[in-house]
């Protein structure tokens, strides 16, 4: 392996990583500073940019309990929970400025690929004590390419002693929509969920974030477990568990928020309305499943999934030609059931054929017996 080319002496007070040339993504790796408020290299002016502080709060949850949460804030979402939403478009320049307090924070951008500086892990570049302005550009998706977009569903985390400070709360969702080529238009009131995606309906747009929670974590400190010490965070065992979000364009702002999603609105089929597009961020470190039922409690296949991780569900079985998304190949992903994991994310259609009352199920499971920790039943009603 190459070794590292000489820094500049300490003293010089010049700025060594500036002018330092790494061999490989190792050498780059493992010369990195261990917390640092570095200038962001190459900033250009953003089409979007956001001013993030961290807070540490006793929230009370949707079920009446109070606990302990660290996050993200802004001057819109004042000491809530989850982080802000932040929604941003493919092709254009994004800046977060963060100010961590009480000890080092990152923003990891999970399932982004901006450059290791700006991917906010602290064992590939820096964790941030004092401020930084990350900076990416989402890449333009092209229609029928797999193999360009970033349009879809992410969300953004603290990669500081990652399980704790995730749990604690440091976390938050992205949006980033396409861009808008010239042979898919965009209907009033409406967005594509990617390129060459379907168009859904931007009023009903919803998002949801399944958490537990275990109280005996939220008693810990910031770096608790990271010198090999057993602070037992080798067992979670969630007594809480929330289904985070709700409607995208009227999540509440104000003080000490927690965004917490007690119904869903869907379009029928046929209406004069485009669909209603549901994303979802798993936040949770359980197994997951999802189960979409009629009023009874039927399970009805009246969900369509089309993106997984930013990624649309496209058929690439032919090299070389497009890759058309799989609906229009002529096999939606219609079905009843999601079964996810922590940090995956999904988008989907909601396609109820009749107006009336749905449920969506959100059920946790151990992650070794199996066995139904929890479940949560959210209304959806049709029109
Ligand atoms: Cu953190």
């Amino acid at each position: 392996m190459p070794s590292p080319a000489p820094s500049p002496a300490a003293g010089e007070g010049s700025e060594p990583h500036l002018h330092h040339r790494f061999e490989s993504q190792v050498d780059f790796s493992s010369d990195q500073l261990e917390a640092a408020n570095p200038v962001t290299e190459f900033l250009q002016p953003a089409a979007v940019s956001v001013d993030f502080d961290f807070h540490h709060e006793d929230l009370r949850m949707p079920d009446g309990a109070e606990f302990e949460m660290w996050s993200f804030e802004d001057d819109r979402f004042e000491r809530g929970f989850p982080g802000p939403t932040l929604r941003v478009q493919e092709g254009k320049i994004f800046h977060a400025t963060v100010h961590p307090s009480r000890g080092p924070h990152t923003i990891h951008w999970h399932g982004m690929e901006p450059d290791p500086r700006n991917d906010g892990v602290g064992h590939t570049s820096f964790e941030v004590d004092g401020q930084y302005t990350y900076q990416m550009q989402p890449e333009a998706g092209r229609p029928g390419d797999p193999n360009y977009g970033s349009a879809g569903t992410y969300f953004y985390h603290c990669h500081v002693n990652t399980p704790l400070h995730v749990q604690m709360g440091m976390f938050g969702p992205l949006v980033v929509d396409p861009v808008v080529h010239p042979d898919y238009p965009v209907s009033p009131g409406a967005r594509r969920a990617f390129v060459d995606g379907p168009e859904y309906d931007i009023e009903t747009e919803a998002l949801f974030a399944p958490y537990s929670l275990d109280p005996r974590w939220h008693e810990m400190n910031h770096a608790d477990g990271l010198s090999g010490e057993d602070v037992g965070m080798n067992r979670f065992e969630p007594r809480h568990f929330y289904v985070l979000g709700g409607e995208i364009a009227r999540r509440p702002t104000g003080r000490e928020r927690v965004w917490s999603l007690s119904r869903l609105r869907a379009n029928v089929v046929g209406g004069a309305k485009k669909p209603t597009l549901l994303r979802t961020v798993n936040a949770n470190y359980l197994p997951t499943q999802v189960f979409f039922t009629d009023a009874g409690g039927a399970e009805m296949p009246i969900m369509e999934l089309i993106s997984h991780d930013g990624r649309p569900f496209r058929d690439t079985s032919e090299p070389g030609m497009p890759s058309p998304s799989c609906r229009d190949a002529g096999y939606p992903l219609t079905t009843s059931r999601l079964a996810y994991g922590a940090a995956e994310r999904f988008d989907m259609l909601l396609l109820p054929e009749k107006p009336g009352r749905y449920f969506m199920k959100v059920q946790w499971e151990d992650w070794i017996t199996g066995a139904v920790l929890a479940t949560r039943t959210i209304p959806i009603d049709a029109a």
